[in-house]
């Protein structure tokens, strides 16, 4: 297990509007609401988190280059960035960090095109269809899987 105890929380495109619209897809919780289930999940391990959302896929990738310096890992939804962006997948493997890849929605029983994720083979830990709480799921196992506690 590396030394670090911060995580990295990544939300991508959109996830900002967490709340505000498309509640019966994405529930009523609010992207603040995310930040501070991760952030008390990940506290109950001793872990920090920093977050950031971004609508920007280089605003994502410099987060995830910088977080080799201090972080032992990821979680990240990435939004619709899943089934399209090979960039992303690349940085996270280039980075060489474990990273939980969480969606809020079940990717698996929507739109075809939602059902591909460029993430998904390289994960430590992936989650979906479990609303907001997949973050706390997704965090623990994450965490867990650092520990050696579990597989993940
Ligand atoms: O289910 C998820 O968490 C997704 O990653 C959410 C993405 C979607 O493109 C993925 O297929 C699945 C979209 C995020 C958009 O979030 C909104 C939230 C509230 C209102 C509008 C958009």
């Amino acid at each position: 297990m590396t030394d670090s105890r911060t995580l990295l929380l990544l939300n991508g495109p959109n996830l900002n509007l967490l709340g505000t619209r498309q509640p019966e897809v994405y529930g009523t919780q609010t992207l603040a609401d995310v930040e501070t289930l991760v952030r008390e999940t990940a506290a109950q391990f001793g872990f920090d988190v920093k977050a950031l959302q971004s609508n920007h896929e280089g605003v994502l990738i410099d987060a995830i280059h910088e977080a080799r310096d201090y972080a032992a890992g990821v979680v990240i939804n990435p939004g619709g960035l899943t089934h399209t962006s090979v960039a992303l997948l690349d940085a996270l493997s280039s980075v060489d960090l474990p990273y939980a890849e969480i969606h809020i929605s079940d990717i698996n029983a929507r739109e075809p095109f939602r059902q591909h994720s460029y993430l998904k083979d390289g994960a430590t830990v992936h989650v979906t269809g479990e609303g907001v709480e997949g973050y706390r799921t997704a965090t623990t196992r994450l965490i867990q899987a650092l520990s050696g506690q579990a597989d993940g």
